[in-house]
C-alpha cells in the first residue's frame, strides 16, 4: 500500500442518523465528558497530520458562544472528488461514519478507546459545523453543515498562500443536555498531554469567553522526555539523566522515557497512538519485563546482588519510578470492560526488545546511574520484606476477626450495603458522633491528630501506624494486590473533618492513603466527604444552619437583618453537641455528602496533585495553590 492517500481511499460506511439516535455509543456519554471528547476528536485529526510530518502548529479556540475552532497548518483535507461517493473527500470526512479514522494502512491513525470515531460523529452531534480548507492547489474552500446535513456544496472562496484546515463547531444542545460549557482546564490538560506525546508540535489554546479570557501554549521538543521531567517536577530526581529508548520492532514504534525519584510510588503511564491506557496492557507488560530482567542481569554481573541474595522484584525496581511508555501501532486492539487495555501481543515483544537492548547499553555507559538505581531497589527489597511481615500480621488479624480496632464504634447491621463508617478527626468530635449516630447503620472511627503522610514513608512504617491499621481492619478489604472489594464492610466511607484548612489537609492525607492503598475504593465511588455547617443562626428560638457564606446571606435576607439575629461561626466539629452534629452532618435525610471521584483520563495529574500538596517542596505547592482556586483539583469533590 502506498503512503499517498488522497480522495479515493476513504471507505464509505453508515449514515449519521444512528449517531444522533445513540450518541453514547459513539462518544461514551453526552455529559461534560462527551462534550469535551468532541474537541479531542477533531484535534486528533490534526495530530495525525503532525505525526505524518506535515503539520507543526495546531490552535484550539473556545469561542464566546462555547463553539470550538481548531486550526492546523497541515496539507488540508483533500477537496478532490471521491470516486466511490461522487462528492469531495472533505464532505465524506464530515458526513460519512468511520470515514475519518481508517484510511487502510500507511500511517498510525489515532483510533481507539472512546475516541477515534471520526469527524463525522462530531458533525452529527453539532448544531452547526464549518470547515475551511487552504488547499495546496492555491484555493480556499468552505462548507457548512447543520446537525450533520450539508448546507451547500463545497464552495471555492478565492486564493490562499498557505495550506491548512480550520474547523468550527457548536455542540448541539438537544444532545448535550447536561452542559454546553467548556472547561478550560480540562482541555488544557489534554492538549498538554498531546503536545508531550507529539514532540515538536505547538498547540495553542485560547479562551475568548468574556471575563475569563486566557491563553496557553504547549510545545515540547523533547517529547515524552520532557513529560517525565514534568511529572517529576515536584519530586527529587535521583539522577540527572532521563533514560530514553526509541525504536521500531514488529511494525510497532516504541518510545519510552523514565527517571527515578526519591519517593516510594510508581508513576508509569502508557499510551497507544496518543490515547491513554489506564489499565496498561501488552506494552506496559513488555516494559516491566524488560526493566526487571535488565536490572537483575546488571546487578548480578556487577556483583551488586550477591549470589545468595534473591532477585530484585519488579516492584522493587519500580519504586519511585516515573515512566512514559508510548507506542504507535497500526491496528490497536483494546481489551477489558472499559477498553482501556492494549491487547496486541506484538507490542509486548516490541517494547521488551527495544528497552532491553537500549537499557543494557545505557547501564554500561552510565555505571553511576546504574548503581543509584540498583541501590534504591535493594533498599526497597529490604523494606518490602519487613512490610510483608507486617502485612502478614495485619492480614492474620483481619482473618481471625478478633482485631477490629478498639476505638471503632461499629454498627449492628451486618449488611455492608446498609452500613457507613464515619472517619472523624479528633477524639472529642468522635465522642459526639458516637452519641449522635444511628447505631444500626453508622459506625464511627475517631482518628487522633494528623494522620501519617503516606507519600513520605515506606510501606513498613506505614503499616506500623496505628491509625492506618485501624482503617484497614475496619474496612476489611485488605490493600494493594490483596484488595478485595467484596469484603468491604461499609458501602459508604465518610470523611468528617473541620471545615477549615487543617480539616482540608487531613481529608487530603486520608484521600492520599485511600488512593495509594485502595484506589478502587475511590474509583468505585465508596468514598465521601461530609460537609459540616459553617454557621448557626438563631432568631426567635428558631435555628438555621448555613453551609456557605452565600447560604448565610440568603437566610439573612429571608429572615431580615435585625438585632434579634444571633450568628455563631463554627470553628470545628467539636463546637457542636451530639444533636447538632446529627442534624447538620450525619442525618441521612438532611446531611450534605460529596462523593469523591477520579477522572481516569487524568491520573498522571492526580499523582502530581498529591505530591505537590503533600510534599516539602514549597515553591510548586504555592504555585499549585495559586493556580487552582479549588482545593484538590483532580479529585472532583
Ligand atoms: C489527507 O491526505 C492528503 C493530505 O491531507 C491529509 C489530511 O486529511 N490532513 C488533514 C486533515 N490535516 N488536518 C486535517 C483535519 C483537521 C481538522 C481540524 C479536522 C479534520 C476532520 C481534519
Amino acid at each position: 500500500m502506498s503512503n499517498e492517500y488522497g480522495a479515493d481511499q476513504i471507505q464509505i460506511l453508515e449514515g449519521l442518523e444512528a449517531v444522533r439516535k445513540r450518541p453514547g455509543m459513539y462518544i461514551g456519554s453526552t455529559s461534560e465528558r462527551g462534550l469535551h471528547h468532541l474537541v479531542y476528536e477533531i484535534v486528533d485529526n490534526s495530530i495525525d497530520e503532525a505525526l505524518a510530518g506535515y503539520c507543526d502548529h495546531i490552535t484550539v479556540t473556545i469561542n464566546e458562544d462555547n463553539s470550538i475552532t481548531v486550526t492546523d497548518n497541515g496539507r488540508g483535507i483533500p477537496v478532490g472528488i471521491n470516486h466511490k461517493a461522487g462528492i469531495p473527500a472533505v464532505e465524506v470526512v464530515f458526513t460519512v461514519l468511520h470515514a475519518g479514522g481508517k484510511f487502510g494502512g500507511g500511517g498510525y491513525k489515532v483510533s481507539g478507546g472512546l475516541h477515534g470515531v471520526g469527524a463525522s460523529v462530531v458533525n452529527a452531534l453539532s448544531d452547526w459545523l464549518e470547515v475551511t480548507i487552504h488547499s495546496d492547489n492555491g484555493k480556499k474552500y468552505i462548507q457548512r453543515y447543520e446537525r450533520g446535513n450539508v448546507m451547500y456544496p463545497l464552495r471555492e472562496l478565492g486564493d490562499t498562500n498557505h495550506t491548512g484546515t480550520e474547523v468550527t463547531f457548536k455542540p448541539d444542545g438537544t444532545i448535550f443536555t447536561e452542559t454546553l460549557e467548556y472547561n478550560f482546564d480540562t482541555i488544557k490538560t489534554r492538549l498538554r498531554e498531546m503536545a508531550f506525546l507529539t514532540k515538536g508540535v505547538r498547540i495553542d489554546l485560547k479562551d475568548k469567553r468574556k471575563g475569563i479570557e486566557q491563553e496557553r501554549s504547549f510545545c515540547y521538543e523533547g517529547g515524552i522526555k520532557e513529560y517525565v521531567q514534568y511529572l517529576n517536577r515536584s519530586k527529587e530526581p535521583l539522577y540527572e539523566n532521563i533514560i530514553y529508548c526509541e525504536g521500531k520492532k514488529n511494525n510497532v514504534y516504541v518510545e519510552v522515557a523514565f527517571q527515578h525519584n526519591s519517593s516510594y510510588n510508581e508513576g508509569c503511564y502508557s499510551f497507544v497512538n496518543n490515547i491513554t491506557t489506564p489499565e496498561g496492557g501488552t506494552h506496559m507488560t513488555g516494559f516491566r519485563n524488560a526493566i526487571t530482567k535488565t536490572f537483575n542481569d546488571y546487578a548480578r554481573n556487577q556483583k551488586i546482588l550477591k549470589e545468595k541474595e534473591s532477585n530484585l522484584s519488579g516492584e522493587d525496581i519500580r519504586e519511585g519510578l516515573t515512566a512514559i511508555i508510548s507506542v504507535k501501532i497500526e491496528e490497536p486492539q483494546f481489551e477489558g470492560q472499559t477498553k482501556q487495555k492494549l491487547g496486541n501481543s506484538e507490542a509486548r515483544g516490541a517494547v521488551e526488545g527495544v528497552v532491553s537492548e537500549q537499557l543494557t547499553y545505557f547501564l554500561e555507559q552510565n555505571p553511576s546511574v546504574a548503581k543509584i538505581i540498583c541501590d534504591k531497589a535493594l533498599l526497597a527489597q529490604r523494606a518490602r520484606e519487613a512490610a510483608r511481615r507486617a502485612k502478614e500480621t495485619a492480614r492474620k488479624g483481619a482473618l481471625e476477626g478478633m482485631s477490629l480496632p478498639g476505638k471503632l464504634a461499629d454498627c449492628s447491621d451486618k449488611n455492608p450495603e446498609n452500613c457507613e463508617i464515619y472517619i472523624v478527626e479528633g477524639d472529642s468530635a468522635g465522642g459526639s458522633a458516637k452519641t449522635a449516630r444511628d447505631r444500626a447503620t453508622q459506625a464511627i472511627l475517631p482518628l487522633r491528630g494528623k494522620i501519617l503522610n503516606v507519600e513520605k514513608s515506606r510501606l513498613d512504617k506505614i503499616l506500623a501506624n496505628k491509625e492506618i491499621r485501624a482503617m484497614i481492619t475496619a474496612f476489611g478489604t485488605g490493600i494493594h494486590d490483596e484488595f478485595d472489594i467484596s469484603k468491604l464492610r461499609y458501602h459508604k466511607i465518610i470523611i468528617m473533618t473541620d471545615a477549615d484548612v487543617d480539616g482540608a489537609h487531613i481529608s487530603t492525607l486520608l484521600l492520599t492513603f485511600f488512593y495509594r492503598f485502595m484506589p478502587d475504593l475511590i474509583k468505585e465511588g465508596y468514598v465521601y466527604l461530609a460537609q459540616p455547617p459553617l454557621y448557626k443562626l438563631e432568631k426567635n428560638k428558631k435555628v438555621w444552619y448555613a453551609y456557605s457564606d452565600e447560604e448565610l446571606n440568603d437566610i439573612l435576607t429571608e429572615v431580615g437583618r435585625d438585632g434579634n439575629n444571633s450568628i455563631q461561626r463554627y470553628k470545628g466539629l467539636g463546637e457542636m453537641d451530639a444533636e447538632q452534629l446529627w442534624d447538620t452532618t450525619m442525618d441521612p435525610a438532611k446531611r450534605i455528602l460529596h462523593r469523591v471521584t477520579i477522572n481516569e483520563e487524568q491520573e498522571s495529574e492526580i499523582d502530581v496533585t498529591f505530591t505537590i500538596l503533600m510534599g516539602d517542596n514549597v515553591e510548586p505547592r504555592r504555585e499549585f495553590i495559586e493556580e487552582n482556586a479549588r482545593f484538590v483539583k483532580n479529585l472532583d469533590i
